[in-house]
């Protein structure tokens, strides 16, 4: 059985990716691709909770390392029991979020360095890299501003715009360090239209 593939969808706070994910996932299915729809931080037990912790804006401050290190102890559980026993499997793993994430907000927004998170990327996840990563790109502005029709905002949500800033421009430059992997749509236009950019990959993707 030919091993599944792993997509990531990553972006700034409110581009549009868990919109787009039921999109994607709609998608394969009907071209008969058995896929499964997770997150980071999340998509397990323990990985939920450490969700938590992280999201959480009443809790003590927590260090630049502790988080680092939260966001990856959560990625070891989720690569562990959800992840690599799917794509073994031939599913195809659809995932909102993954290490591009650390790079944009630890590593843009927290200015920490890449050779860390590098190193912590090879421990925790040998070999595994996303096959594809699509990056909803929207100035900071409008995504932020989806984000806040939403309601209370998290601990991240409600960092400063020069941290969304940074973290956006983290990811513009993960897409060209990796620019046969990851692919920049964008999600300031109307929904049909990111649909359809999508379409347009995810079709050259499988064929
Ligand atoms: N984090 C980290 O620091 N390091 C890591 O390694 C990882 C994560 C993996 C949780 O992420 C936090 O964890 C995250 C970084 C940190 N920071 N935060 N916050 P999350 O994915 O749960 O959180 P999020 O970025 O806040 O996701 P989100 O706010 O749910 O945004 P979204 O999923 O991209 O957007 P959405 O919910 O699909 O859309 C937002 C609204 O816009 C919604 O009302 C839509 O109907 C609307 N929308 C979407 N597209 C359009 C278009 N094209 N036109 C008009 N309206 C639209």
């Amino acid at each position: 059985m030919p091993r599944g593939k792993f997509i990531t969808l990553e972006g700034g706070e409110g581009v549009g990716k868990t919109t787009n994910l039921i999109f994607i996932e709609n998608y394969l299915k009907l071209h008969d691709i058995p896929v499964i729809i997770t997150r980071e931080p999340g998509g397990t037990a323990l990985a939920e909770k450490l969700r938590q912790l992280l999201l959480d804006k009443n809790s003590e401050i927590i260090s630049e390392n502790a988080e680092l290190l939260l966001v990856f102890a959560a990625r070891a559980q989720h690569i562990k029991h959800v992840i690599e026993p799917a794509l073994t499997t031939g599913v195809w793993v659809l995932c909102d979020r993954f290490t591009d994430a650390t790079f944009a907000y630890q590593g843009g927004g927290r200015n920490m360095k890449n050779s860390t998170i590098e190193w912590l990327e090879n421990l925790v996840q040998g070999s595994l890299r996303p096959d594809l990563t699509l990056l909803l790109d929207a100035p900071v502005e409008i995504g932020l501003e989806r984000a806040k029709s939403r309601g209370i905002l998290d601990r991240f949500e409600s960092e400063k715009i020069q941290f969304f800033e940074q973290v956006r421009r983290a990811y513009l430059l993960q897409a060209e360090l990796h620019p046969s992997r990851i692919k920049v749509i964008k999600t300031n236009q109307p929904l049909i239209d990111v649909e359809n950019e999508l379409i347009n990959v995810i079709g050259n993707f499988i064929r």
